[in-house]
């Protein structure tokens, strides 16, 4: 499989955890977002995703797949072991909610072309669009604190397309400053998620294209 990924995407950070979960080797396609106005805009890679955003997933069939949690669900229905959601239908609901408040409600205001758009077309300052970028991270991991069951993980005992997501947002919580004081149990779950080797190779800092 062929993996178009960006090191610091966190969107295409949720499907490196979850190839390397399955224990699937893949191959990355570094696509630069940032230099030269970001290679993704380039009609090579707007031929392959006309919504010009990694990840973009190549399946061994050949069939290009696009959004994360599309790709990694479909990686859960061709490799059902471990699965990413529990079997009861109300834990499952559960743990896609979890999942979509960083990746639907979250990550959108957060995203490369919406601070981009914020700088450029809205003439906003610096300063205001961190304030923008911590405001939507800090409203949305209220909701994740209060929402998690007992761990380690966000759905308990097991990981889940919740963890998948989390991960990937706090990373870049992090490199953004936002305070997590006030999270200690999102924090815990990243620390007990990065135990493990899937989560752990594929971090920022660990991508054939880190910087
Ligand atoms: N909902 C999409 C989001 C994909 C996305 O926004 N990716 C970002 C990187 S994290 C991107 O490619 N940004 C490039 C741009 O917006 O120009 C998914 O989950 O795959």
């Amino acid at each position: 499989m062929k993996l178009y990924s960006y090191f610091r995407s966190s969107a295409a950070y949720r499907v490196r955890i979850a190839l390397n979960l399955k224990g699937l080797t893949y191959e990355t396609a570094p696509v630069h977002l940032v230099k030269d106005g970001g290679h993704n805009r380039r009609p090579e890679f707007r031929a392959v995703n006309p919504q010009m955003r990694v990840p973009v997933l190549v399946a061994p069939t050949g069939d290009v797949l696009i959004q994360s949690l599309a790709i990694i669900e479909y990686l859960d229905e061709t490799h059902p072991d471990p699965p990413f959601l529990p079997k009861d239908p109300i834990a499952r609901a559960h743990s896609r909610a979890l999942a979509q408040i960083i990746a639907c409600d979250i990550h959108p205001l957060n995203n490369t072309s919406a601070l981009r758009y914020l700088k450029r077309e809205m003439h906003q300052e610096q300063s205001a669009i961190d304030a923008w970028y911590h405001h939507w991270v800090i409203a949305g991991f209220e909701a994740y604190e209060d929402l998690v069951r007992p761990g380690p993980y966000s759905c308990g005992g097991a990981v889940t397309i919740a963890d998948i997501c989390l991960v990937p947002q706090v990373a870049n919580a992090r490199r953004l400053k936002v305070p997590l004081n006030k999270f200690p149990k999102i924090v815990a779950i990243d620390a007990a998620c990065l135990e493990l080797p899937a989560f752990d190779r594929a971090r920022a800092e660990n991508q054939p294209d880190a910087e």
